[in-house]
């Protein structure tokens, strides 16, 4: 079994019980982390008030909004995480977010303003956070990022976000290769397609999942519990040596060719 215990983690990205984010915070705190959890805040507090009943179990002591679009949020955030605990092991990025327009129809008709939002939320937002962390991460610490087979090929509909990930799998690289030299690992899961949120809003995903579970090694796609179980790996002591790469979390379906 994984030991993260004193080690403190902040996750992002949880909206609600199939977020890739709620099975990874699951999975940290059954191996004893000491979580801090981030929402995106709506004016209706809708997601505050459901991700806060979600996490109740796990007594995370950091609860606090933050919309990666916005660097005051952010700044409060490390602010708040700065009074509150010693230090940050573990940061968790796992969010993203393209127009909903851009998802579908030709990749060439993306706007500017559309590829803009799609790489600022999904992209720039892992460096960010990264500096954000990086004086925190005092005894160094392991970033965990999620990304998709749509960064490294082409996946009909994942249009602008394909591009995103492709960016965000390289600030990985870049990113590790900055900070080995205070401990930081930095690396990125692909998982398979999982019926999520964000997933669902996208026309057709079933009928990917079903082509998964016929053609990956493993004849299924996988959850966001084997997803969190990745990430605990990548965050302990046990991926000590593993930075900058990307871990693919599919049931085998990148390896296949036809
Ligand atoms: P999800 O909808 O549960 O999570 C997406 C999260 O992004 C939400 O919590 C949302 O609040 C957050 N978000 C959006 N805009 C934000 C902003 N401006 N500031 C802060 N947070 C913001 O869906 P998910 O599928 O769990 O997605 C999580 C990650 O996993 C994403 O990076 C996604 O690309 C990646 N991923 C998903 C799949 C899949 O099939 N579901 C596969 C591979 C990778
Ligand atoms: O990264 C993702 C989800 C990305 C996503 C989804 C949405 C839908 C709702 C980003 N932004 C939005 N914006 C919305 O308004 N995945 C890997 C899941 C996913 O999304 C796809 C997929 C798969 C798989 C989009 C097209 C084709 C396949």
């Amino acid at each position: 079994m994984l030991n993260l215990t004193g080690k403190n983690a902040l996750v992002t990205g949880i909206a609600n019980n199939r977020s890739i984010a709620w099975g990874i915070a699951q999975q940290l705190h059954a191996a004893g982390a000491n979580l801090g959890v981030t929402y995106l805040p709506d004016d209706k507090g809708r997601y505050e008030k459901k991700v806060r009943e979600l996490v109740e179990p796990l007594q995370p002591s950091i609860f606090l909004p933050c919309n990666v679009q916005d660097d005051a949020q952010i700044d409060t955030t490390f602010e708040a995480i700065d009074k509150q605990w010693d230090k940050i092991d573990i940061l968790i990025h796992c969010l993203a977010f393209a127009d909903k327009e851009d998802l579908s129809g030709d990749f060439s008709n993306t706007s500017r303003q559309g590829f803009t939002t799609a790489l600022e939320i999904s992209t720039y937002s892992l460096t960010r956070l990264a500096a954000a962390a990086k004086p925190l991460m005092k005894e160094g610490g392991s970033i965990v990022t999620l990304t998709y087979l749509g960064g490294v090929k082409v996946i009909p509909n994942y249009n602008v976000m394909g591009i995103a990930k492709a960016g965000l799998e390289m600030s990985v690289r870049y990113l590790a290769s900055e900070l080995g030299s205070s401990n930081i690992r930095v690396n990125g899961i692909s998982a398979g397609p999982i019926r999520t949120l964000a997933s669902s809003a996208v026309g057709g995903i079933l009928d990917m999942i079903h082509h998964v579970e016929q053609v990956a090694p493993l004849r299924r796609t996988v959850t966001q519990i084997e997803v969190g179980n990745a990430a605990t790996f990548l965050c302990s002591d046990l991926a000590s040596g593993i930075t900058g790469q990307v871990l693919y979390v599919d049931a085998g379906y990148e390896i296949m060719g036809m």
